[in-house]
């Protein structure tokens, strides 16, 4: 199996040069970086470009935009300039917020995730009563791309029969929030995997153990 697309490295370390350690470590087996605030708090926002100098790779940018359309385009625009080749946007805010971030994104060239439910024990309080319509509506609006947990595989799996096969899911909760990267990837695309990789006392294992975990299904 092709694993090099399926684990995207959630690097929420919060100092530059540890994260920056634990990725070169790991890029032998992942081609894509997702960096949400806190390293990019921490670091500022050239903590993307100072990714893309080190590292050939896709950045995601996990920021959850959630806010009116108009504020929402500014933070993807500024965002995107920054370097970031996707931004995940929420979809509980409604379709005016969201189409204005893919808005941004098609006129750059790039993408937007759309975030249908979270993979938290929360997320069953609110989002999860919403998230089908989330998708629904993100479909409607003609988007691609989807987050959607590996902690609840029938959430995942009924979010996939939305979004269709034609779109491509991202999946976080692998590893230490409980979720199977092998059960995952039967409905996901590619697994997001952040602490089970960048807390590893070896990060190279992690991911080689994450892998052999898929290709023993
Ligand atoms: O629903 C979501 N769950 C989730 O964990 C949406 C997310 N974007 N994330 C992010 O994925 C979370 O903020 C973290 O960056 C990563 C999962 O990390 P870990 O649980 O593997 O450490």
């Amino acid at each position: 199996m092709k694993v090099k697309n399926k684990i995207i490295l959630a690097m929420d370390l919060m100092d530059l040069n540890h994260a920056l350690e634990v990725t070169e470590q790991v890029f032998d087996y992942i081609d894509t970086v997702k960096i949400g605030y806190p390293l990019a708090l921490s670091v500022g926002l050239e903590c993307f470009s100072i990714f893309k100098e080190n590292f050939s790779c896709k950045l995601i940018a996990d920021f959850k935009v959630a806010d009116i359309p108009e504020t929402n385009a500014k933070i993807c625009q500024a965002t995107l300039n920054a370097g970031a080749d996707a931004v995940i946007v929420h979809g509980f805010v409604g379709p005016d917020s969201v189409a204005a971030c893919n808005k941004v994104a098609q006129d750059n060239k790039k993408n937007i995730f759309l975030l249908t439910e979270m993979s938290h024990p929360g997320a069953e309080m609110f989002l999860k009563g919403v998230s089908d319509n989330i998708a629904k509506m993100g479909v409607e609006l003609g988007i691609k791309n989807y987050v959607a947990p590996s902690t609840r595989l029938d959430r995942l799996g009924e979010i996939r029969k939305i979004v269709g096969k034609d779109s491509f899911i991202i999946s976080p909760g692998v590893g230490t929030q409980g979720g199977d990267p092998g059960l995952t990837l039967q409905y996901a695309d590619a697994l997001i995997v952040g602490r089970s990789i960048y807390l590893s006392e070896d990060p190279e294992s992690a991911v080689q153990n994450i892998i052999d975990s898929i290709n023993n299904q």
